[in-house]
């Protein structure tokens, strides 16, 4: 198949998801074409089948704001048109779930027939709660969309409380490479952070509020009185410089370490051994799929699609939101057990292969396959 990924390209989860879908697919020779506004983070060199277009706006003197959704809607038309795609399919309802309804009826004027899948990864979602006025826009884009997909059940049930879903919403959770994520030797790299053996704690995330990264050092400050550990802290976002701030006034902040936004990140999980997501909401959690993949225990919330992912008492713990006291002792009692530790780890891994890519980009196939057949025999 000849299929248009749109997806935004930076460091976020979907981002992450839908170039390596892309990748993944272009391995079983289907033609992959991404269209966005800047080369995926993830999406490394251009191998064979794989094709990036770029998205580019430009500043109009008479216009306020850039209309990117009208130019991506051009792009859309004039890839599909000339690579001859068979399927768009968009990550996000807003503005890529509207383009595509857009440029589908340019491209049904002229003839041609395309259908697009819209994923919906949460933020479309929590956006909503936010600024209801973009409510009818993701509304409409969910129901005239060929196929839906959400990432988890919890997310699909989100979905269908908040609005008036016409369609059958797709779950088809997120996925991982697993040997991708294997490190045979990283002693050199455990050394440099963690010199006299302690015991490594590590978050990574785009720094937003809703990842509730202060619970991560409230809890790292009631660890670290009974235990040696180290926190390290990937990425970077809005909440970053007041973090920082307040790791420096910790007595402890000489054992915490801001990495930044990296992109690569199984060197950092592969080192550590406890991984901590303590988000208010989360509708998958792909790092903490990402750091199962290797073996790393999760610590995280009963929020969202977070228990669809990680076992709470077995491949990880799960507290209530906010409840850092609770996170603090399930790392204690996973960390000073050198057995139960070991169970943890092991568990994780066998958590993260029920998501391993080769189980779930059949799902994605098959439903391309039905949606385009579905499409060309209305
Ligand atoms: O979590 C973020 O801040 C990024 C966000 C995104 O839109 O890329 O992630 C969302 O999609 C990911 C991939 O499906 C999920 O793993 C994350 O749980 C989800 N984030 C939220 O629901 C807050």
């Amino acid at each position: 198949m000849k299929i248009g990924i749109v997806l935004y390209p930076t460091f976020g989860g979907s981002g992450i998801v839908a170039t390596e879908l892309g990748k993944e697919l272009a391995k079983k020779n289907h033609q992959v074409h991404f269209i966005t506004y800047t080369e995926p983070v993830r999406l490394g060199e251009l191998r064979k089948n794989i094709f990036y277009h770029e998205v580019t706006t430009s500043d109009y003197p008479l216009f306020k704001y850039t209309p990117y959704e009208q130019v991506l809607t051009s792009k859309l038309v004039d890839v599909v048109k000339f690579e001859k795609l068979d399927l768009l399919h968009v990550h996000y309802a807003i503005p890529h779930a509207s383009a595509a309804y857009m440029a589908q009826q340019i491209l049904l004027d002229q003839n041609i027939k395309i259908p697009f899948i819209t994923s919906l990864h949460g933020t479309d979602i929590t956006l909503v709660g936010k600024d209801p006025s973009f409510e009818p826009v993701i509304n409409f884009s969910i129901n005239h969309s060929s196929s839906v997909t959400a990432v988890s059940k919890s997310l699909k049930k989100e979905t269908e409380k908040l609005f008036k879903v016409q369609k059958k919403i797709n779950v088809i959770p997120n996925f991982i490479c697993i040997q991708d994520y294997q490190l045979v030797n990283n002693d050199f790299y455990k050394k440099r952070f963690a010199p006299n053996n302690e015991k490594i704690i590590c978050h990574i995330s785009n720094f937003r509020k809703v990842k509730r990264i202060q619970d991560v050092l409230a809890a790292f400050e009631i660890i670290s009185k009974k235990i040696a550990v180290k926190l390290i802290l990937v990425g970077d976002g809005p909440e970053r410089s007041s973090l920082e701030r307040l790791s420096r006034e910790s007595v402890y902040s000489n054992h915490i370490y801001y990495l930044g936004s990296l992109k690569s990140t199984k060197e950092v999980l592969n080192i550590s051994d406890i991984f901590f997501l303590p988000s208010l909401t989360e509708s998958f959690g792909l790092s903490a799929l990402e750091a199962m993949a290797c073996s790393v225990p999760v610590i995280s919330t009963k929020t969202g699609g977070i228990p669809e992912v990680v076992v709470h008492g077995e491949s990880g713990m799960l507290s209530n939101v906010g409840d850092f006291k609770n996170m603090a002792k399930n790392t204690l009692n996973i960390l000073s057990n050198e057995h139960q530790l070991k169970k943890f780890k092991a568990n994780a891994l066998k958590q993260a292969q029920k998501f391993d890519v080769k189980k779930i980009l059949p799902l994605y196939e098959k439903l391309y396959e039905d949606c385009i057949e579905g499409h060309f025999n209305k």
